[in-house]
């Protein structure tokens, strides 16, 4: 087995070798590949140094069984037919292929069978919001039809990569020290405030990362359910958030919801005991792999509603350990 990730120096593509490293992911060969920028530096893997290469049209991914890759949509555009010529699965981090009509859209815990079949050798890993709000929907679509959701994010600065997660962190020190704020990453000061704009406006007035929470989630649970979204990026360095309501075809009561999400295999720690002031927070879920729901209650407007909190690692379950999981999907179901 030979991988290679190309991005590797982004804050994904750190991710993947940290994942790929925690999970004893099977490998023989690691290739890392990067842009003119970072060629020739150097990453540690399990005691061993790795070069990054230049990403280049050539032959360089001839025997590469799988591709992890995170560099932005246009490289993965520009490098698509290089990457997968030879038979490589490019697994894809960015938006660009997601909503191609032969390109799978994964979350190994709700649609792994899906990556299964993949006319152009190319998986699209979802955009971190959708993964986690999916995971937190599959337990209970199978409880009860979800017709719809409302879902207000609070989005952490790893969403906008690790340049804007520094960001973050000088403007607390900047503010502190009485200098004057970088902002660069965000259309605002991102420290003491929060921005209800994640990516840019779309011309129904929503942005195009609530647009794909509508999307990516009506494809990857291949349903009609209908998602209206908020998108607000908040100062925590790593680990969204959402609140979310949802409407079921049949009301589902707490204990229900309890039970499905807590059973096994599904991706969710069940986090749940507010008298005890037990809930998920992204202070304490950044780093952990699975998505963490709690707040578990029946809407008091809707019978047929239910509201929900739920936090989740954006960088590793919202992006790397997603790609990881659907290469390990794919081996365990030897459908490389
Ligand atoms: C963000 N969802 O949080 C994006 C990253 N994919 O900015």
């Amino acid at each position: 087995m030979k991988i290679a990730i190309v991005g590797v120096s982004g804050a994904v593509g750190q991710e993947f070798l940290k994942v790929l490293d925690e999970r004893n992911f099977p490998f023989d060969e690691l290739v890392l590949f990067g842009s003119a920028r970072s060629a020739g530096k150097e990453y540690t893997f399990k005691g061993k140094k790795y070069t990054v290469k230049e990403l280049k049209h050539n032959d360089d991914f001839k025997d590469i069984d799988i591709a992890f890759v995170s560099a932005g949509g246009g490289t993965s555009i520009e490098f698509a037919d290089t990457i997968t010529q030879f038979g490589t699965v490019m697994i894809d981090n960015s938006s660009a292929f997601r909503m191609d009509k032969d390109v799978p859209l994964v979350v190994p815990e709700v649609n792994g069978e899906d990556a299964k079949v993949r006319p152009r050798n190319i998986i699209a890993n979802p955009n971190c919001t959708t993964i986690q709000l999916v995971v937190a929907l599959n337990p209970l679509e199978k409880v009860s039809h979800i017709k719809r959701v409302h879902v207000s994010t609070y989005q952490a600065a790893s969403g906008a990569g690790a340049t804007a997660m520094d960001e973050l962190v000088n403007q607390f020190k900047q503010i502190l020290n009485k200098e004057e704020v970088t902002v660069e990453k965000f259309a605002y000061q991102l420290a003491y405030n929060v921005i209800p704009q994640v990516d840019v406006f779309t011309d129904n007035g929503y942005t195009k990362e609530e647009m794909k929470m509508y999307n990516e989630t009506r494809k990857i649970m291949h349903s009609d359910i209908e998602v209206s979204a908020t998108c607000v990026r908040v100062p925590v360095v790593r680990a969204h958030s959402e609140a979310t309501w949802i409407e079921t075809e049949r009301p589902i009561s707490v204990e229900e919801a309890k039970a499905a999400l807590a059973a096994e295999g599904n991706g969710v720690i069940l986090q749940d005991d507010p008298a005890n002031k037990d809930y998920p927070m992204p202070l304490f879920v950044a780093n952990k792999e699975e998505v963490y729901v709690g707040r578990i209650r029946k809407d008091i407007t809707n019978p047929n509603g239910l509201s929900f909190w739920s936090v989740s690692d954006q960088i590793k379950k919202g992006a790397a350990l997603n790609a990881v999981q659907i290469a390990e999907y794919l081996i365990k179901e030897n459908a490389l």
